[in-house]
């Protein structure tokens, strides 16, 4: 291993790696699977990235125990990277920063796929990788500016999608999988006249997880829900989770061998939900990529402009394939497949998502876990991935440097009283979150908004306030100060 001491805008650091270091502007290129960063500052806070959209992120303190999915297997499985999960260590994926004090903070952070994760101790950071070609940044410098310059690097190796959203009504946090034709067909009479660009149907349109065509709720069918949602002015947008399928589908019946194996050559479980585990496509088969473009190709042409993909993490689990291909490559491939299907012009709104993988193909991605209309589950311990506003909030807040790869999705606001326990100042902390992200969407049916909420709602998407950030938790919004440090 070599050893090369370094200072880094006044911090002495010394790194260990076994191969090349480089200077570039605004910090250091190092390359390795295994690389650590020693400095002398007793460090109290580290940056924990999660894997996917719904995973845990955020400062957090190295004398509390690792932010991380405690006691339950399952929801660790499907909201995290649970094969490189490890409970001894502070420790996160692709990008990990400690606060060294005095506003700075020591950033690595990977420029490469190869399932880079970073870990923290007081005085070190260890970024570790399955491949030894894997570049990783590392520079000491304020907040804003090293993730806005880690940002841009990984932007320039991967790419910008360039689709913009607009304003978005979604099914799910009102109807959730409770759907039918009259149903949305009400919702979108009532939206006519409200400035939304887009209207999404989320889950529940489709026969089952796995069986992408029409349940019984659509019995005229998704060229008709389309152009329905397109005559009344917006653009039609599906949720369809293409990774995944339900052991019940007609896909995982009629094709088992379309399906990711695990070590003993079972169908492999790629995570929970819907009252049941579910399996992954093996995306490197030439029949099920066709399986995909033929899928992507129909949606456009039922007349579809918008998709969120859903799941999507379930492509890039370790599991037997029919290549060898390393599960971040085999992921960014069936990504850039469906993106080839839909073609440049339509917006691909990433859910469950890795973060670092989807860089350049999808135009936006969401950044936290559900949201809910109430702020936390009293039930649930020590699991930052479930819905709620709280864990979306912290997790979408601290993630807000992302808009440099995508736009960042903090998920639905609320605006509606009824059927929510949320109070006034969490939705107004919502929508907050919401213009500082810059993307706009709430799941109320007009119908539940009395007159003045009704009120908030049209002023919601007409505003577009100026942001600046001013700290880690505090932002301007034209002349107004937003402060999430005690919600965080
Ligand atoms: C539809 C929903 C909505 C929602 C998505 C996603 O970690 N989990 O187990 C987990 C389950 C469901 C989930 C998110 C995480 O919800 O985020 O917006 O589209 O699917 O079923």
């Amino acid at each position: 291993t070599q050893t090369t001491s370094l200072t880094l805008d006044g911090l002495s650091v010394v790194i260990h790696s076994d191969v090349t270091i480089g200077q570039i502007d605004g910090g250091y290129i190092v390359t390795g699977d295994a690389i650590r960063i020693d400095h002398s500052i007793e460090a109290t806070l580290f940056y924990r990235n999660g894997w996917n959209s719904w995973s845990p992120t955020g400062w957090h303190s190295l004398s509390a125990e690792p932010l991380r999915i405690y006691d339950n297997p399952e929801r660790l499985l499907t909201a995290d990277d649970a094969a490189t999960d490890d409970p001894s260590r502070h420790m996160g994926s692709t990008v990990g920063a400690l606060d060294v004090g005095e506003g700075r903070v020591l950033l690595l952070g990977a420029l490469s796929l190869g399932a880079p994760r970073v870990a923290a101790e007081k005085d070190a950071l260890v970024g570790e990788a399955d491949d030894p070609g894997v570049q990783w940044f590392v520079a000491v410098g304020t907040e804003q500016q090293v993730f806005a310059r880690y940002a841009e690097l990984v932007a320039e190796r991967f790419g910008r999608a360039s689709g913009t959203a607009g304003t978005v009504w979604s099914s799910w946090y009102s109807y959730f999988e409770d759907i039918d034709e009259a149903k949305i067909g009400t919702a979108i009479e009532d939206l006519e006249g409200y400035p939304f660009d887009v209207v999404q149907i989320d889950d529940g349109w489709e026969r089952i997880v796995g069986d992408w065509v029409v349940g019984n709720g659509f019995p005229s069918g998704l060229t008709a829900l389309a152009s329905r949602i397109t005559r009344a002015g917006f653009r039609a947008a599906l949720w369809v989770a293409p990774m995944i399928c339900l052991p019940q589908s007609e896909i995982a019946r009629t094709h088992p061998d379309w399906l990711v194996t695990d070590a003993a050559g079972e169908a492999m479980v790629a995570g929970y939900n819907w009252g049941s585990h579910y399996y992954a496509l093996d995306t490197t088969r030439a029949d099920v990529q066709q399986y995909l473009t033929e899928l992507f190709e129909g949606l456009v042409e039922k007349g579809f402009t918008y998709f969120k993909l859903d799941f999507m993490y379930a492509g890039a689990l370790e599991g037997r394939r029919s290549t060898n291909a390393h599960r971040d490559t085999v992921y960014r491939e069936a990504i850039e497949l469906i993106r080839r299907a839909v073609g440049p012009d339509t917006y691909l709104l990433g859910s469950g998502v890795p973060m670092l993988a989807s860089v350049g193909v999808f135009d936006g991605a969401r950044v936290g876990p559900d949201v809910a209309p109430y702020w936390d589950n009293t039930e649930r311990k020590r699991d930052r991935s479930g819905p709620g506003a709280y864990n979306s909030l912290a997790n979408s807040v601290s993630r807000v440097w992302m808009k440099r790869w995508y736009d960042v999705d903090p998920d639905v606001v609320f605006f509606r009283a009824r059927r929510s326990l949320l109070d006034e100042r969490g939705r107004g902390l919502l929508v907050d979150l919401a213009q500082i992200a810059g993307f706009k969407s709430t799941s109320d049916p007009v119908s539940w908004l009395d007159e003045a909420e009704q009120g908030r709602l049209r002023a919601f998407l007409a505003d577009a306030p100026m942001v600046r950030q001013l700290g880690r938790y505090r932002f301007q919004l034209d002349e107004r100060v937003v402060d999430f440090t005690d919600y965080v």
